[in-house]
């Protein structure tokens, strides 16, 4: 696609761009949007659908980086990660969270392990939110022959990252099986078992925040998916059903979410299939609307919207 008038260069940024509501990135497809808030701005991370017209499946070889202090004026940084960074990897940059921790910058991704059957999931490091980031291990953190809950060889994907408040960090992810271990304090290696999260219709997409005092874990259900969460009061469960939390996109069969606060504000970003040239469940794009709590910390559906954000909207 071409980039509207509205880019221009500017700074360390590849270009800079005002959204004009939903899908918030216009000028390219975009996908499994992961969010993080740090030293004022949101660093937006997503996957980039590059499939031709036609071909009815995902192609993305990397990831993309944006950044905003508002919401609403975006910087889309250079490219700062592609599957081929992990040497062991065939490709497939799929779903993927960065988060910070004393200064470093842990970006853990799904990708197509290059000898073991499946997919599996890296993680890299950078010194900055905008990278450069390099694989921080040199093999894959997670591989298929360690989940074994399910045969299928893409249940090791989309991960979700969480620092808790004793500094302790978990890692989410999961297709079909929901999956969860604590990091150890390195960020680069699971500390102990992988565990089962007992989930109803879990499809994959969990993303695990906490607020309040509660911890949700919300996630794709079904498919074509809708997202749904669940509430715990303890990071290692039990976690109660709560329901729907976002229907069916209906132009995309994925809708994989990223929740934040941000400046006293709640946001839920998802990906549907908005972008009219061709757009789709294999041609996505990033979308951003307003998320709402409720006084007993439950949440209200969202509603998810044309016109988006602008700064200071998405009240709680
Ligand atoms: O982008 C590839 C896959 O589609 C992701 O891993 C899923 O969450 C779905 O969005």
């Amino acid at each position: 696609m071409n980039m509207t008038a509205s880019h221009v260069k500017s700074g360390n940024a590849d270009t800079s761009f005002v959204s004009k509501g939903n899908p918030v990135i216009a000028h390219k497809y975009t996908a499994d949007p992961a969010a993080l808030v740090y030293g004022g701005k949101v660093y937006l991370y997503t996957g980039h659908d590059v499939a031709p017209p036609g071909k009815e499946f995902y192609e993305m070889h990397e990831w993309l980086c944006f950044s905003t202090s508002d919401m609403v004026h975006w910087e889309e940084h250079p490219v700062p990660l592609k599957a081929k960074d992990f040497a062991w990897a065939k490709g497939d940059a799929w779903a993927s969270q960065v988060i910070e921790k004393g200064g470093k910058f842990y970006w853990y991704a799904a990708v197509e392990h290059g000898s073991i059957r499946g997919k599996a999931i890296g993680v890299a490091v950078g010194d900055s939110p905008t990278g450069p980031f390099k694989d921080a291990r040199g093999s894959a953190l997670v591989t298929n022959d360690m989940t074994t809950a399910t045969s299928i060889g893409w249940d090791d994907i989309d991960p979700s990252v969480i620092i808790d408040d004793d500094g302790r960090a978990y890692l989410f992810w999961g297709n079909t099986k929901c999956y969860y271990a604590r990091l150890k304090d390195n960020m680069t290696e699971l500390d102990g078992s992988i565990q089962v999260v007992d989930l109803p219709a879990f499809t994959e997409a969990p993303w695990i925040h906490r607020k309040n005092g509660w911890y949700y874990l919300s996630y794709a259900s079904g498919f074509p998916e809708k997202i749904v969460y669940a509430m715990s009061k303890n990071i290692n469960g039990p976690w109660r059903y709560k329901g729907i939390l976002n229907e069916i996109a209906g132009n995309s069969n994925t809708n994989h979410q990223s929740i934040i606060d941000f400046k006293g504000k709640s946001y839920f970003i998802y990906h549907n299939g908005a972008i009219n040239t061709n757009g789709g469940s294999f041609r996505r794009s990033v979308c951003i609307d307003a998320l709402k709590y409720n006084k007993d910390g439950t949440l209200q559906r969202v509603v998810m919207t044309s016109e988006g954000v602008s700064a200071g909207s998405g009240k709680n």
